[in-house]
């Protein structure tokens, strides 16, 4: 019998910008998961009741390195900088504001790192919902990256790698604000890194609702998430390929 089996450390981190309405909820959730994470919530200076709450669920409640506005990639970046630190075998991102979360969204992430470098999740969601990845990401990936388009969700915030696949992602500069989504996507493909797309359900979260009435709120999301796609395009000589692809 092999005694010297080590149970892997799991740690779930958290982005989280003003998300008192659901963040107890995901934190509870998460702590069923049967991979016993160890959790953290990467604040975005929240004005409402995020950190309170989530301390109050057990989550480790950290700020994010800079007060500089869209920060998904900040706290990303900030989340992931302390996991390594703290020797994480396996290191998760889950959205704060999803409101059907359930433990198997953790336990069938992680166990799919088990055969493949990074594993993302994908989910049915609402006709309305994720209008930058139907309009912006999965378009333009299309055009510039064709092998990456079968990618249902090319911004998921559901992702899970070991430790040393986001260290080297880390070591090449990955963007502040919006664009750090696909830009995860494109870099860990480009890298040679084997990418599985896991199905999770449905997703409902909150944030759908801040735009569901109005689209233009997405701008800002929208020109971030373009932005990093011509760049990289940029970056891995793609730019000449727009003449290349029927659409
Ligand atoms: N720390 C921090 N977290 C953020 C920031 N912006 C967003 N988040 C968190 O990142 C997660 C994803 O953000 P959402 O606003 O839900 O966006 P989304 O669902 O990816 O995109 P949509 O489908 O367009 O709504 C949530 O947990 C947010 O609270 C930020 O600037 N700082
Ligand atoms: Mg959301």
């Amino acid at each position: 019998m092999d005694l010297t089996t080590v149970i892997p450390k799991i740690l779930l981190i958290f982005p989280a910008k003003n998300e008192e309405e659901t963040i107890e909820y995901v934190i509870t959730t998460a702590k069923q998961s049967r991979c016993n994470p160890e959790i953290i919530v990467v604040d975005a200076f929240s004005s409402d009741r995020t950190v309170e709450l989530a301390r109050k669920a057990g989550g480790i409640v950290i700020q994010q390195d800079a007060k500089t506005f869209p920060a998904k990639g900040i706290a990303m970046k900030t989340g992931l900088r302390e996991a390594i630190k703290s020797k994480a075998d396996i290191i998760l991102f889950l959205d704060a504001d999803i409101k059907n979360l359930t433990p198997e969204w953790i336990d069938n992430l992680v166990d799919g790192c088990t055969n493949c470098d990074m594993v993302r999740g994908y989910y049915q969601r609402q006709p309305r919902d994720a209008a930058v990845t139907k309009l912006i990401a999965r378009p333009m990936l299309h055009i510039f990256f064709p092998e990456l388009s079968h990618f249902e969700q090319p911004l998921s915030g559901e992702v899970c790698a070991r430790n040393e696949v986001w260290k080297s992602l880390l070591e090449k500069n990955p963007p502040d604000g919006w664009g750090i989504d696909v830009w995860f996507l494109i870099e860990t493909a480009l890298s040679g890194y084997q990418i599985k797309e896991i199905f999770l359900g449905r997703k409902e979260h909150t944030s759908f609702e801040d735009y569901r009435e109005d689209l233009g709120k997405l701008a800002k999301m929208a020109e971030q998430v373009e932005f990093t796609i011509i760049k990289e395009a940029f970056k891995h000589g793609r730019i000449h390929l727009h003449g290349a692809v029927s659409i």
